[in-house]
């Protein structure tokens, strides 16, 4: 009896749970660049609203740095908006970021918010959110 109790509550949690999301590897690095593990530009490409983690291994470049932060991680919208949930600190080490991706679709841009060193003004990278795919199949 308690075992199918236990099967049962398992089964349902299993149902309700959401799909396990989506992980990424990132490098803010010491050249002041981000890096995307397995891909030659530093792009995501995102579902609309779709929940992520962000694994992000965070080394210190040339200059200085902010409350122990080494680099920052903010997420633009195409008028330069923050987004959000997505203002994060990076101190030194790996830490996974739990987020959810923008609603509106389009092209997002990162930005470091950290003087990191002289290359800190280059330091971007591009998230492009698509819209769901139950949204593209019922605008067909
Ligand atoms: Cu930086």
């Amino acid at each position: 009896m308690t075992k199918l109790f236990l099967f049962i509550a398992l089964a349902s949690g299993l149902l309700f749970a959401q799909a396990t999301p989506r992980l990424f590897e990132i490098t803010a690095d010491h050249d002041s660049r981000y890096k995307v593990a397995g891909r030659p530009n530093p792009t995501l490409i995102l579902e609309s609203g779709e929940r992520v983690v962000l694994r992000i291994t965070a080394i210190k470049a040339k200059s200085m740095n902010r409350d122990g932060a080494i680099h920052g991680f903010v997420l633009l919208d195409k008028n330069g908006g923050k987004v959000p949930g997505w203002m994060l600190s990076l101190e030194p080490g790996t830490h996974d970021f739990d987020l959810t991706a923008p609603d509106a679709p389009g092209d997002y841009k990162v930005v470091c918010n950290v003087i990191c060193s002289q290359d800190h003004e280059t330091m971007h990278m591009t998230i492009k959110v698509l819209p769901t795919r139950s949204a593209l199949e019922t605008s067909r």
